[in-house]
């Protein structure tokens, strides 16, 4: 890939983790570690990677994007945003009532938005759904969902996982944001996931893993997915928790919790 425009996608990262951190302090609520971690994979889809167009939301050929840990709403605005989606000044509204832009993605609400999420474990079987329908309606769009590793604990993942190997979707994409943090804890203490890798290749999926927070590693695995036929691929990605901001990375305390004024301040020093 261009090294030009590999550091135009990087600084677009920067962007987009600028508008997360100053869109919660805005808010007083929301979740900045999960929207940190998955900033980097979610601008090389929505400005590398995917085939849509801003102006016109509900094309029947676009790719689809279906952010299952809803929760991380803030990157998934952030980036409809800067694509053009929408005006940048209304990324202020995170969270009002009345606002299209809601604590979790509402499809009803949001041209963009793909899949309405928060209630975790559903993405899966929403993406399932779309690649099937591609399949039969003879359309090449591809679909991405980004799935959380606390997330992945749902049962109905796993119900989605076999789903989408015995209907051998390989126009289906998945991202494992793997921050090995979820809401209460360290991953490996609520309940491991591991070995993660060899459960999806059991459930019958292509298997590549990268280090999320490298654009080229993000990208190239994309890539390979694309030339995979016949079963989906899991991108397990390892990504830090509050990637970008170092009193925020690694910090369970920051699942769920706006930034104060100063903390916004400093944060943005930091992604300057
Ligand atoms: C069905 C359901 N149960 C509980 C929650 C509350 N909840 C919101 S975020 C979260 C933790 C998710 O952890 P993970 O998937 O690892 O997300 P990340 O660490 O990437 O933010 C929980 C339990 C929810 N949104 N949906």
């Amino acid at each position: 890939m261009d090294k030009n425009r590999l550091e135009e996608l990087k600084e677009i990262a920067k962007v987009i983790r600028r508008d997360i951190i100053t869109m919660l302090g805005e808010a007083g609520s929301g979740h900045p570690g999960g929207s940190l971690s998955a900033a980097d994979i979610v601008t090389a889809l929505y400005f590398e990677v995917m085939n849509i167009n801003p102006e016109d939301p509900y094309w029947p050929d676009r790719d689809r994007f279906v952010l299952s840990k809803g929760h991380a709403a803030p990157v998934l605005y952030a980036a409809l945003a800067e694509r053009g989606c929408f005006d940048k000044d209304e990324l202020k509204t995170l969270r009002k009532l009345g606002s299209r832009l809601q604590g979790h993605p509402d499809m009803k609400k949001l041209p963009g938005v793909d899949m309405s999420t928060g209630s975790l474990g559903q993405g899966l079987s929403a993406a399932n759904g779309m690649a099937l329908a591609g399949k039969l309606d003879k359309k090449d769009y591809r679909v991405y969902v980004l799935l959380g590793d606390g997330e992945i604990q749902e049962g109905q993942i796993w119900e989605a996982a076999m789903a989408a190997s015995h209907y051998k979707l390989d126009n289906l994409t998945a991202f494992l944001d793997y921050n090995k943090m979820q809401i209460d804890g360290h991953i490996n203490e609520v309940m491991s996931p591991e070995p993660v890798a060899d459960k999806f290749r059991a459930f019958g999926w292509h298997v590549i893993e990268i280090d999320g927070h490298d654009m080229e590693q993000i990208l190239n695995a994309v890539e390979e997915a694309k030339k995979t036929s016949g079963r989906p691929t899991i991108i397990i990605a390892q990504t830090v928790k509050g990637k970008g901001v170092s009193f925020m990375e690694n910090q369970v305390g920051w699942h769920g919790k706006a930034p104060s004024a100063e903390q916004v301040e400093e944060a943005l020093k930091e992604l300057a």
